[in-house]
């Protein structure tokens, strides 16, 4: 049994909590941090009353009944957690981004590498869907010749007004960073973002819509809709066209309701229940992978490598410009 330690009992804690608790096999949680109490209380509350409370992260990453720890505060807090786990070699399985800055990642990286042991996974959900994978194993087919353009929408009903321009890339865009660059296997190596007219919907501090551009080394051009006010939804679309055809990532499927002369399919109004399947496959993965010692999902690296491109994408939102990726090392031989 992997004893897991949790650290932020907010919304998505509280889902890590729940998942690991009832839907996973193999894994337990022994403990939880929060710096708010009401929160930790109420993560411990999921996970049964043997489950520890901490007020501070660093007592939780030392607790020596923890063997692993999940990460689930704000992007900014993740580095120190992040480096402190790893200096006290505990298994890691790190929400998304890695860090907020590059610079950050490139701490962890060096910390991890210099530990010489695989510790950190990063919770890029899409790899493990469904949807995704089948377009990913069609892409491998070769019956489809190169993949040439990506067309992707991500669109949520809505969000709050602490939610800005930037949190666009970061919060929101930064899914389709990491699992296109997955599925078509290639770098980005230039971002640049367009402002269609701006929907009634947003506010002062958001720009919304967006559309981002990447290219990557190989040429392939992706678009991606970011469209965190559209109203009706949570609208993940995502079309790879080929030399020899187009594969389009299918929708969960829902019944075709006729009624009063109309046809009505229902979509989905959140990530939970989108990616349902994709969180719990993704953990129980890693707990499985745990097992084994090894590291089967997105790693440190990748999170390097999406962070340099949500850099470029933010820059390229200041600039209008198109805006270079380049990263400030080759992919170490630890990763490959
Ligand atoms: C949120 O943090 C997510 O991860 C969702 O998948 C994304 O659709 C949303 O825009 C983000 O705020």
């Amino acid at each position: 049994m992997l004893n897991v330690g949790v650290i932020g009992c907010g919304g998505m804690g509280r889902s890590h909590i729940d998942r690991i608790t009832n839907r996973t096999t193999g894994a337990q949680v022994v403990a939880v941090a929060d710096m708010v109490d009401a929160l930790a209380q109420k993560g411990a509350a999921i996970a049964g009353e043997a489950c520890k409370i901490y007020k501070d992260e660093k007592d939780l990453i030392n607790d020596p009944n923890v063997d692993a720890v999940f990460i689930v505060t704000p992007g900014f807090a993740h580095v120190n957690a992040l480096l402190e786990a790893i200096a006290a070699g505990k298994r890691i399985f790190c929400e998304k981004p890695l860090c907020t800055t590059a610079e950050d990642c490139l701490k962890v990286i060096d910390a991890e590498v210099k530990s010489g042991k695989h510790l950190i996974q990063l919770g890029f959900m899409r790899r493990y869907d469904k949807g995704y994978n089948q377009v990913k194993d069609l892409l491998k087919s070769g019956n489809y010749g190169e993949p040439l353009m990506v067309h992707c929408t991500h669109r949520n009903p809505e969000v709050g007004t602490n939610y800005d321009t930037p949190m666009a890339v970061t919060d929101t865009a930064i899914h389709e960073i990491d699992v296109i660059h997955w599925l078509v296997g290639d770098d980005f190596v230039s971002a640049q973002v367009l402002f269609p007219r701006k929907t009634k919907y947003s506010h002062e501090k958001l720009y919304d819509p967006q559309i981002m551009l990447l290219r990557t080394k190989n040429g392939i051009c992706v678009d991606d809709e970011v469209f965190v006010n559209c109203k009706f939804g949570y609208d993940i679309n995502c079309e790879v066209v080929c030399e020899d055809g187009a594969i389009k990532m299918p929708h969960l499927s829902y019944p075709d309701i006729r009624k009063a002369a109309h046809v009505a399919t229902e979509i989905e109004n959140d990530c939970f229940v989108r990616f349902h399947d994709a969180y719990d496959d993704e953990v129980q993965a890693w707990v499985d992978d745990a097992a084994k010692g090894i590291i089967g999902g997105p790693t440190a690296w990748d999170g390097y490598l999406a962070a340099i491109t949500a850099d470029a994408l933010v820059k390229a939102q200041e600039t209008r410009q198109i805006e270079p990726i380049e990263p400030a090392m080759e992919k170490p031989e630890f990763y490959k």
